[in-house]
Parts: C-alpha cells; sequence; structure tokens
C-alpha cells in the first residue's frame, strides 16, 4: 500500500523416503492466448507504457514482503452490497409474477433501466456501521475486508466523480456520508485490511456496448480506480466481470488487463491486485480466484483464493434461509489453508445496510473456534506442508517445525489416523489443542500412525498439534543466479544480443516488455545456464510459467518441453535433487508475437511453491 498516512480517507472535490524418479509431468494445459487487442486509453500522460527492456514482473508473490500480509492472514471477510441490496433479492413485475435474484436481478429478472433507477433512487442503507461490520469480521478471525465499490450494475458506491450513477448522486442516502471512508476508517482503527472489488463489465454506462465508446469507458474506469486508490488507499483490488460477456458485449481483452496491471502498479506498487483483472490467466494478477469451490491441492504456479457465499446468493436475499454451518465453514478454511490458499467468505447487507444475523452468529462462532486453544494457528501463517499427504480423515497445516493435524472423523476408540511421509520426517511430540487427552504416535508403513485417546474436542474439527523436525538440509546456497543470453531472434540463432547474471527466472514481458531495450518486444529468445543447488535430497516439482515456448533440461535431460508456442500456462516435471549438489541447469524461452512470460518455481516436500530463489541458483 502506499507509504501515507492511512488516516480517515475523503474523496478530495484516493513432501518417506525419497523416490529417485527422474520424468516429466508435462502439464501443457492453456489457452493459447488472444491476439493483442486495441491498446488500453492513454491513461494519463506520466504512465508510460513500459516497452522494450521491461520486465513487469516486481517479486515472487509467492515470498514478497508486498503480499506477505495477504498470504499470513488467510481469511477474508466478503462484501456483497450495492443497489441491488435494495431489492433484497425479490423483483415483482408489473404483471404481479416475482422474479428472484440477488446482485444480477435487474438483468436476471429484465427489470427495466428507468424501474431499476427509480428504486436505486430509494436505497438508503442509514443503518450500514462500518465499525460494527469491522467488528463482526474482527469476531470472526477474517482479517480483510472486501467490499463491491461497483458492481456489474455499474452503481458506484462512493461519491465518484465520473457519472451520477453513485450513492452520493442516486440514492435517498445521506449526502454527507461515504460508507467506503466510513470503513476505511473504522478498517484502520481496527488493523484489518481494506480492499476493494470492481466490476469490469458495467450494465450501466452507455459507453461500455460499442467498439467505438468502450475506450471513453476505460477511460472513465481507469479515472474511478484511481479515485479509489487515491481516496482510499485500499490494500488490495479485486477485480470482476472480466470473462467475455453479452448484453452488453465484454471487449475487456488481455492486453486491457495487462495495461490496467502495469497502470495501478504505477499508482501504488504496494498493491495486490487478482488474477479478473486480467482474463482469469495464470498470468493475470497476483492470485487466482477459485469461486464456490476448493481447489484439491496448491495451485500449480500461483497463490489462490477461494471466495464462497454463506448461504446461497452474494447479494442479499431476503428469503435465502440455506446458511452453511459453522463446521463446513471451519472444515472450508481448515482445507484452504492446508492447501496454501486463502478463504474470502460472503456477506450481504441488506437494504439497510445490515449483516444479516444468521450470518454474524456463523461468523462469530467461527471466531470463537479460531480463538480456542490457539487452534488459529493451523489456519494464520500456516500453509501447505508437503512433508505429508492430504489425508482421508481431515487436512493438514505447516507453520515453521509444528503440522496442524485438524481431523474431521474422528477415530473409533483404539483405532488410529494414518499419515503418509513424503520426505524423512520425524514427529517429535502430539497433543491435542483443548485436551490433555494422550495421543500416540507410532512409526507405520509409509508414515505414521497417531492414536488419539478420548474424544474430539468439537463437532468442527480437533486439531492435533505434532512438533516435527523436518528433514535435513545442505547449508544454505550462496548463489548469484543464471547466466541469461537473449537474443533479437526466437531462434538463438548468432551471438546473444545481451548477457547477464539473473538472479532468478521471472519474467512478466507482456505485450509491451523484452529482455533489453536493444531487444524489441516481439520474435526473441532467452537461454538461461548454470546450475541448480537445491537444500533437501527429495523430489522436487519444477513448474514453468511460460508463453509462447519453453524448454528445461536438468542434468542435460530434458523434463519440460513446451516446444510448441502457446498462451500463458504451467508445465510440471519431477525431479530428484540432491541436497548441496549443483545439478546442471538449462531454461530457453521463446516469443513469437504478443504476450510472453517465463517463470520457474519449484516445490516439494517441506518446501513451499516459489520462484526458485537466487541462493540455489548459479551461473554457468
Ligand atoms: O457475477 C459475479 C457475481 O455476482 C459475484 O460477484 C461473484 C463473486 O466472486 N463473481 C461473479 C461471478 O463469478
Amino acid at each position: 500500500m502506499r507509504s501515507r498516512t492511512t488516516g480517515p480517507a475523503r474523496l478530495l472535490g484516493t513432501l518417506g523416503a525419497a523416490t529417485a524418479l527422474l520424468g516429466a509431468l508435462l502439464t501443457g494445459a492453456g489457452t493459447p492466448a488472444t491476439a493483442a487487442a486495441a491498446p488500453g486509453p492513454g491513461p494519463a500522460a506520466r504512465h508510460q507504457a513500459g516497452g522494450p527492456g521491461t520486465n513487469h514482473a516486481v517479486d515472487d508473490p509467492f515470498v514478497s514482503e508486498r503480499t506477505s500480509w495477504w498470504r499470513h492472514d488467510r481469511f477474508g471477510m466478503f462484501i456483497h452490497f450495492g443497489a441491488y441490496s435494495n431489492l433484497e433479492g425479490e423483483y415483482t413485475r408489473p404483471d404481479g409474477t416475482v422474479c428472484r435474484n440477488a446482485e444480477w436481478i435487474k438483468r436476471q429478472c429484465a427489470v427495466p433501466t428507468d424501474v431499476y433507477e427509480r428504486q436505486a433512487a430509494t436505497f438508503d442503507p442509514a443503518a450500514f456501521d462500518a465499525r460494527a461490520v469491522v467488528r463482526t469480521a474482527k469476531e470472526a478471525g477474517q482479517r480483510y475486508l472486501v467490499i463491491t465499490a461497483k458492481h456489474h450494475d455499474g452503481y458506484a458506491m462512493w461519491p465518484t466523480r465520473q457519472n451520477r450513477w453513485n450513492l452520493r448522486d442516486h440514492s435517498a442516502f445521506d449526502p454527507h456520508r461515504d460508507i467506503l471512508a466510513e470503513l476505511k476508517e473504522a478498517a484502520d482503527a481496527a488493523g484489518v485490511k481494506l480492499g476493494f472489488y470492481y466490476s469490469i463489465w458495467d450494465w450501466h454506462d452507455p459507453d461500455f456496448p460499442s467498439p467505438a465508446t468502450f475506450p471513453r469507458y476505460k477511460k472513465r474506469m481507469y479515472a474511478q480506480l484511481k479515485e479509489l486508490v487515491d481516496g482510499y488507499d485500499p490494500a488490495l483490488l479485486w477485480f470482476d466481470g472480466e470473462w467475455d460477456a453479452d448484453r452488453p458485449v465484454n471487449r475487456w481483452s488481455p492486453r486491457d488487463g495487462a495495461d490496467l496491471q502495469a497502470y495501478l502498479h504505477r499508482l501504488d506498487p504496494g498493491l495486490i491486485v487478482n488474477n479478473r483483472v486480467g482474463k482469469k490467466r495464470v498470468v493475470d494478477g497476483d492470485y487466482g480466484t477459485p469461486e464456490q469451490e476448493i481447489p484439491a491441492e496448491p495451485v500449480a504456479g500461483r497463490l489462490w483464493e477461494s471466495c464462497m457465499t454463506l448461504n446461497d446468493h452474494w447479494g442479499h436475499a431476503r428469503y435465502d434461509t440455506h446458511w452453511k454451518s459453522t463446521a463446513t465453514v471451519v472444515r472450508n478454511l481448515l482445507a484452504v489453508a492446508g492447501r496454501g490458499g486463502n478463504y474470502l467468505l460472503n456477506v450481504g447487507p441488506d437494504r439497510h445496510g445490515r449483516i444479516p444475523q444468521p450470518s454474524v452468529d456463523r461468523l462469530r462462532a467461527t471466531g470463537r473456534w479460531l480463538a480456542a486453544h490457539g487452534q488459529g494457528d493451523a489456519v494464520y501463517g500456516a500453509g501447505h506442508t508437503g512433508l505429508v499427504g492430504e489425508p482421508s480423515w481431515g487436512t493438514v497445516s505447516r507453520k515453521g517445525d509444528a503440522l496442524y493435524a485438524s481431523v474431521t472423523a474422528w477415530p473409533a476408540a483404539g483405532t488410529s489416523l494414518h499419515l503418509t511421509a513424503k520426505a524423512p520426517l520425524r514427529i517429535m511430540s502430539a497433543r491435542v489443542l483443548g485436551s490433555s487427552r494422550k495421543v500416540t504416535v507410532t512409526p507405520a508403513g509409509d508414515g505414521f500412525d497417531l492414536t488419539p485417546s478420548g474424544p474430539p474436542t468439537g463437532p468442527e474439527a480437533t486439531v492435533i498439534r505434532l512438533a516435527v523436525r523436518p528433514p535435513a538440509a545442505a547449508p544454505a546456497g550462496h548463489g548469484t543466479g543464471l547466466t541469461a543470453q537473449s537474443w533479437a531472434n526466437d531462434r538463438f540463432s548468432g551471438p546473444p544480443a545481451v548477457t547477464t547474471i539473473a538472479p532468478v527466472v521471472n519474467v512478466a514481458y507482456r505485450f509491451d516488455g523484452s529482455p533489453a531495450a536493444s531487444i524489441p518486444a516481439d520474435h526473441f529468445g532467452t537461454r538461461w545456464t548454470g546450475t541448480i543447488r537445491p537444500l533437501h535430497s527429495q523430489t522436487y516439482t519444477l513448474t514453468t510459467v511460460s508463453d509462447d515456448t519453453v524448454r528445461v533440461w536438468v542434468d542435460g535431460r530434458l523434463v519440460i518441453d513446451g516446444s510448441r508456442p502457446h498462451g500463458p500456462r504451467t508445465d510440471r516435471a519431477a525431479v530428484a535433487l540432491t541436497a548441496g549438489h549443483r545439478h546442471a541447469l538449462r531454461v530457453e524461452h521463446t516469443e513469437r508475437t504478443g504476450e510472453a512470460y517465463m517463470k520457474l518455481l519449484w516445490s516439494g516436500p517441506g518446501q513451499e511453491q516459489q520462484i526458485v530463489p537466487r541462493g540455489a541458483l548459479y551461473p554457468s
């Protein structure tokens, strides 16, 4: 976030035994990059596009300071609140029939625009209490908030100067109030991060539908985002409405996403942005956004956050009483943390601005569970271990030298829970959080049997804290990176135009960048050579994120072959490496035309996914 006072913001007039396996698990699931669309709007003159020599990758989101709070906090509150909330999920048509929907009610119920605008003019969320909202999030253990600043209906929840379709100029709400400013003030006071949801797809803006006027819409969108960043200093922006849609046709392109990301990071280098800033691809934004689902394992090549409703609607629907139980919420949160993700759980305030009591009750109960017996340690600052397999009886997260086995299927008396080790591992002790009952740990087959005694501590989950001694590691490396040779052609022909030492393999040239100012943005190639030195003897997963082509050799063997030109995608290879040994490494990337990316990550038992760090890389 911006290094500025963040006081009340006011809008001025902002991984058992390693198996020796060297093979390739090529998973080239990818979608071809779409052609570069028309350049984005001419953002303000002072924000020039990058151009040749620009690498838009500013850091590794898996380990950077910029994302550290987000990766630690794990659990956020989503708030869907807008003009649609005023209808509370129901629209009675002139013929007396009732149509039900929440935040999509205007479109799904074919509410005529003038009728929708008239109802919005009566919107008066006078009971919206920012401190109560933040208090509810804190009590839930939710450490960041993401509120809809503008949903698909285009209605702005702040006093934007770009139109009069907003809570200040088009409602019955007190024109002296600004709910985003109130929320910013309350969040700052409570030490809770604030983010804004912003829909790219806009059903209301008259310039959105036509190709001729879409640039004018984008210019207004940039201006609104600048108002939000300058006026409220958000920690993150949660884009949505990026997909190819109709009514109105959504012309948002990968190029638009690239331009917008560059613009936002020039506005605020500390900003975190989700993948819907572009087209929800592995190269867009800082993290993926699976919705109403939890990935079965860590997501290749990127951070991720599952967003979910508490009932079945995002916006308020007064008839929807299908609430998730507290146990479901807690178990979802533990599963998300154990797979290295975040959980963004939604509330939909009613037309008065109040969070429904059933939401508040479940959120408070979740917070009480997290606060009890240190059970929150299984979530906050915890992540994917890789040292053990994910069991059928629950989930396991890791925080330092502790594993948190969160049991959701408690064993019958005298029976045990099996934990498969994926690397040499010693369990030094085991105890149930919230119980003095004994837990016996017995080496068994490919891992350990945990035999607890006594009953579970509750219906949500019972957490067994295992103090572990992870596999011995080689001394830390002092690598300086790889030799990087780049050519102004995609055939590596002739002498390289540029040779440097690249600390890591982490490039996002997008549409306008290239390895050097002397190399044009299309038809170039880079070869990284040197050695990679792991700390552990184990099977690592090497993951590449690339566009247009990639090849990776380890100890002279081709382990990733993405030589057919492709759009942004991930490829993976399982590679056995020896602790402290310097394995020969060669990576080749070429760019034909359009956008270009190349990242090399690793993960494995006890190694959370990250871009292979500089200390493990040595130049040829
Ligand atoms: O269309 C929206 C929907 O209304 C809601 O905002 C969700 C929340 O992530 N996002 C879109 C559907 O993917």
